[in-house]
Formats: structure tokens, C-alpha cells, sequence
């Protein structure tokens, strides 16, 4: 049985964080658990509901080295500060890393080796539509299938955002982008002000491309509302018809698990992006290598 949720989709709300970090190789090495100790075997983890979550918490049931650890969830600006202070004063620190995000441009980091596979491989982002969509807005659902784009399109936004903002850096790609925008809109009817929700992600990644795809769909006469929820919520009014669309899921692996349990509800158009990556991730200057390396309680 389903649990129903207020239908209105809320935005995520940010919750304090506790630091967290693990030992360096040393310790590793000689066995002393002494730094993971101090910081009592946890990882920096970010919002509760975000897939990466759902995967941390998988990974300390499979490694058995991690069964005394502790996922900490909070936001992830709290993430991004604690790896902040962590990396000014060279000090330990693992937190739930992907990519493209920025984090990888500002610190030298690195995914830790994942022998049991629990963050998945490389995976596509995916576009989802509510059934009966095609039927209602066949421009919009046409235009949505077509869409597809690459990584660095999306890591460009996200840097460009960073110094204005997001709608403007998807205005900006738009116009340097003009005849990859025209192949998704090629041959589809202009409307005149039909109403379309679109339902993303409160993450980087996410403001990137739901800024681009409003902003085509805008362009070509929809009346857009996008809303940034939770990837449960968003998953849960996708199935429930509540949003019309995204171009927001990582599949088959970070929400592989919201999918289970609402995709045969789903309209699934498949990948529009391929290439981002999920894991644990330390800075350079950790002597570690391996998730199975991070010392046992
Ligand atoms: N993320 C970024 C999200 C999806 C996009 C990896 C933090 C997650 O659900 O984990």
C-alpha cells in the first residue's frame, strides 16, 4: 500500500550537520584506529532523501568493515562546508561525492574503489513524464524525448551559475547552443500558454538542466512551473500524476530504488545524459584507495 503524501510538492528543507572524517593511511596501515576513532566512524553524507544516501547506507550493510559506521545526513551546502574546513586544514575527511559537481573543480578529490559495486558504474540522467502525458501535451512530450545533452553541457551551466546564476548561465548555453536546442524542437507546434509542471532536484546538476529544458519549453509558447523537491516526492507525484515531467533521475543505480517502487506508474523516455558518478570520496592527500580500507570500529 502506497503511503500517500500531501500532494503539493514541497522543497527540501537543510538540516544541521556533525563533521566527519576517517583516519589516513597510517592509521590504515598500522592498525591504529586512533583518527577514526576520535571521529567516530562516520561519513558525510548529505540530504536525507537524495539516492546517494539510499547507496551510502547500502554500503555499510555490505561492508563488513563499515558495520559500525554512521552515515550522517544534512545538506549539501553543510557537506560542502565541512569538506571546506577539512581540506584548509589538511585533515581526513569521506564524504558521498558525484559528479558533475564543482566540488571536483575547487579540491583535488577522489572516488574510493567500490569492489562491491554498491555505487553502480557510470549511469545515464533520465527524462520521466506521468502516464498520459504524450496524449495530453504531444508538443511537450516530444520535446522532453528529444532532449538530450552531454556532461560538459551541464558541468558548463554549473560553473557558469556560479558566478551568475542558473537561469541566466541556460540562457547563455541556449544561445551558444542554438542547433542542438533546434533538434529537440525541430517540426513541434508552438502553443500558446499551456500550463506544464516540471518537477526537479534541489542539486547543481538539477538547476541545469531544468533551467535549459523551461526554458526551451517557455520558448516555445508552455507556461512553465518547476518545482526542486526530494527525489522520493518527486517520484511519488510523477506515479501520482501531481508533476507532468523531469529530466532530473540518475538511473539505473542513485534512485534505482524510487524507481522500484513506483516505475510501473511512470512514463520513462530514457536517458537524456550519460556519464555521471556517484561513490564515496576522499581528498588526494588521503593514503587511501578503497572502501574496504576505511578501518572496522
Ligand atoms: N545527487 C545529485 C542526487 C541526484 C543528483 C547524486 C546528489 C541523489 O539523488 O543522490
Amino acid at each position: 500500500m502506497k503511503k500517500t503524501i500531501p500532494l503539493k510538492l514541497v522543497a527540501l528543507a537543510s538540516v544541521s550537520l556533525l563533521v566527519a572524517a576517517c583516519g589516513t593511511d597510517d592509521a590504515a596501515d598500522n592498525g591504529d584506529a586512533g583518527i577514526s576513532e576520535q571521529l567516530e566512524y562516520t561519513i558525510t553524507g548529505i540530504e536525507p532523501g537524495a539516492g546517494i544516501t539510499e547507496r551510502a547506507e547500502a554500503a555499510l550493510e555490505e561492508y563488513e568493515n563499515l558495520s559500525d559506521w554512521e552515515l550522517e545526513t544534512s545538506s549539501t551546502a553543510g557537506m560542502m562546508g565541512q569538506l571546506e574546513s577539512a581540506i584548509s586544514n589538511e585533515e581526513p575527511i569521506v564524504l558521498t561525492g558525484w559528479t558533475p559537481h564543482y566540488k571536483f573543480e575547487l579540491y583535488d578529490l577522489k572516488f574510493l574503489e567500490d569492489p562491491q559495486n554498491v555505487f553502480g558504474d557510470a549511469e545515464f540522467v533520465h527524462t520521466m513524464a506521468r502516464e498520459g502525458l504524450e496524449a495530453d501535451m504531444p508538443e511537450a512530450y516530444t520535446i522532453l524525448d528529444n532532449f538530450s545533452w552531454e556532461v560538459d553541457d551541464m558541468q558548463g551551466i554549473m560553473l557558469d551559475a556560479q558566478e551568475t546564476d542558473f537561469d541566466v548561465a541556460a540562457a547563455d548555453w541556449i544561445e551558444g547552443n542554438q542547433e542542438t536546442v533546434d533538434s529537440w524542437t525541430e517540426g513541434v507546434d508552438e502553443v500558446d500558454g499551456q500550463a506544464i509542471e516540471i518537477g526537479s532536484f534541489p542539486w547543481d546538476s538539477e538547476r541545469a538542466s531544468s533551467a535549459v529544458i523551461t526554458q526551451v519549453l517557455q520558448e516555445h509558447g508552455f507556461e512553465v512551473t518547476l518545482t526542486n523537491v526530494d527525489p522520493s516526492i518527486l517520484f511519488q507525484a510523477l506515479s501520482q500524476g501531481e508533476v507532468d515531467a523531469t529530466v532530473a533521475p540518475w538511473l539505473p543505480t542513485t534512485q534505482g530504488a524510487y524507481l522500484e517502487e513506483y516505475g510501473d506508474q511512470i512514463d520513462d523516455l530514457g536517458p537524456n545524459m550519460e556519464g555521471t558518478v556517484i561513490g564515496l570520496v576522499v581528498p588526494e592527500y588521503m593514503d587511501i584507495d578503497s572502501i574496504e580500507e576505511l578501518e572496522p570500529k
